[in-house]
C-alpha cells in the first residue's frame, strides 16, 4: 500500500517530538487566572517576537482574528478587508454574529489591496453611513496561493489608516512563512499593522493555538473578548509549550517547505495539461489550475485522492497544494509522478 502524501494544508502536521516532551514537562496553572506559567512565558515571547507590548493566546486563528474585530469595533461599525481574506471568505460569517460589524471588501492583486481603492472605502462622518473602524490585511495571502504582500504595499495602507484614525489588524496565520520568504525579521512586516493574530498550529506544528499580539490595553480588550467566546482555558500550558517550541525552533525551517513547494510547482508545471503561474509560487502554497485535464478542481482532486495524493479544491478550476514539515524532498518527487501517471493513464 502506497503512503498518503498529505498536501490539503500545513494545518495536518503533526506535532514533533521536541514539543511532546516539553509539553510532557511544561509547568501548569489556572490561565483564567493568569496563573499558567508556560502561557505566560509564551505570550511574552510571542509578543517580543511581534515587536508589540503584550500578547493573548487564543485556541485559533479564527479566535484570534474575531477578538481583534471584536476588540477594536462597535456594533454598526464596517470593516474593510479584501475581497479573497479568510475572514470574510472563511469564518462562517463571525464579524457580523460575533461583532455586529459589517464587512466591506476592497478586492486585492495577489492579496494586496491598493490603498486608493482602501481609502475610498473608508466612509465619510456622515449619521447616514456606519463607521470604519478596522482595516485587515492577511500575509502570507491564503487564497492567492500563499502570496506574499509587499512591504510598501502593507506600509501604505498602514500609513493612511493612521491618518484617518482607523486600527489595522493583520491576519498573520502564516506571517512567518512571510518573512521567511522576504527574508526579514517578522517585525519588518508588523510594524505595519496595530494587532496581529499569528498561528502556532499551521507550518510551525504546534497541535492547537494562535497568539494575537498588540497593545497593552487592546490586549486586556481581546482577553475579555475570549472569555466571552468561551476561550478563557484552564492548565492549557501543556498546549503552549509546544507553542514555545513552535516560535523558537520551527519559524526557523520554513525556508525549507517553500524550496519544497518550488520543486513542487516546477515538476508539475511540465505536466500537459497543468497550469501553474510560478510567479505566485512565494511561500508554501501552489495553485494549479486543472481546466487542460479536462476536469474541475474537484474531480482532479478525487483522482489523485485514489492514488493517495491529497490536496483541497480551491475554486472551481485550481487546487491548492500546501508543504510543510511533514512532507520530504522524497515525498515531493513521489507526489510529482503520481501525478503525471494517473493523468498519462
Ligand atoms: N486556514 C485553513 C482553512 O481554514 C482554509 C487552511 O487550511 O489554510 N487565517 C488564515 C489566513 C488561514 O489560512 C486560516 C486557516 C485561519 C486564519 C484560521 O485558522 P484556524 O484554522 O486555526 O481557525
Amino acid at each position: 500500500m502506497k503512503k498518503i502524501i498529505d498536501l490539503r494544508s500545513d494545518t495536518v502536521t503533526q506535532p514533533t517530538p521536541d514539543m511532546r516532551e516539553a509539553m510532557a514537562r511544561a509547568e501548569v496553572g489556572d490561565d483564567v487566572y493568569g496563573e499558567d506559567p508556560t502561557i505566560n512565558q509564551l505570550e511574552a515571547l510571542g509578543a517580543e517576537m511581534a515587536g508589540k507590548e503584550a500578547a493573548v493566546f487564543v485556541p485559533t486563528g479564527t479566535m484570534g482574528n474575531q477578538v481583534s474585530i471584536m476588540a477594536w469595533t462597535d456594533r454598526g461599525d464596517e470593516i474593510i478587508v479584501e475581497s479573497n481574506a479568510h475572514i470574510f471568505m472563511y469564518e462562517a460569517g463571525g464579524p457580523a454574529v460575533l461583532s455586529g460589524v459589517q464587512v466591506r471588501t476592497v478586492p486585492g492583486t495577489r492579496g494586496a489591496m491598493d490603498p486608493d481603492d482602501v481609502k475610498a472605502a473608508i466612509r465619510e462622518d456622515d449619521l447616514h453611513c456606519p463607521r470604519t473602524s478596522l482595516i485587515c490585511m492577511e500575509n502570507t495571502h491564503n487564497r492567492s496561493g500563499g502570496c506574499v504582500l509587499p512591504l510598501d504595499n502593507m506600509k501604505a495602507v498602514y500609513e493612511l489608516a493612521k491618518e484617518e484614525g482607523i486600527a489595522v489588524h493583520l491576519d498573520g496565520a502564516r506571517v512567518f512563512n512571510a518573512a521567511a520568504a522576504l527574508g526579514v525579521d517578522v517585525k519588518q512586516i508588523t510594524q505595519y499593522t496595530d494587532s496581529v493574530q499569528f498561528c502556532l498550529s499551521k507550518g510551525l506544528c504546534a497541535p492547537v493555538g494562535s497568539l494575537v499580539a498588540g497593545p497593552k490595553e487592546f490586549i486586556e480588550k481581546a482577553r475579555r473578548c475570549r472569555k466571552i467566546l468561551g476561550g478563557g482555558m484552564r492548565q492549557a500550558g501543556i498546549l503552549a509549550a509546544a507553542g514555545i517550541v513552535a516560535l523558537e525552533k520551527m519559524t526557523k525551517r520554513l525556508a525549507e517547505d517553500h524550496e519544497k513547494a518550488r520543486k513542487l510547482a516546477q515538476g508539475l508545471s511540465g505536466i500537459p495539461g497543468l497550469d501553474i503561474d510560478m510567479s505566485t509560487v512565494q511561500s508554501n502554497m501552489v495553485l494549479v489550475g486543472t481546466k487542460g485535464t479536462g476536469m474541475d478542481a474537484s474531480g482532479f482532486a478525487s483522482l489523485m485522492k485514489s492514488h493517495r495524493l491529497l490536496f483541497n479544491p480551491s475554486t472551481q478550476y485550481k487546487v491548492r497544494m500546501v508543504t510543510h514539515n511533514d512532507v520530504g524532498f522524497d515525498d515531493i518527487d513521489e507526489a510529482i509522478r503520481r501525478v503525471k501517471e494517473a493523468l498519462s493513464a
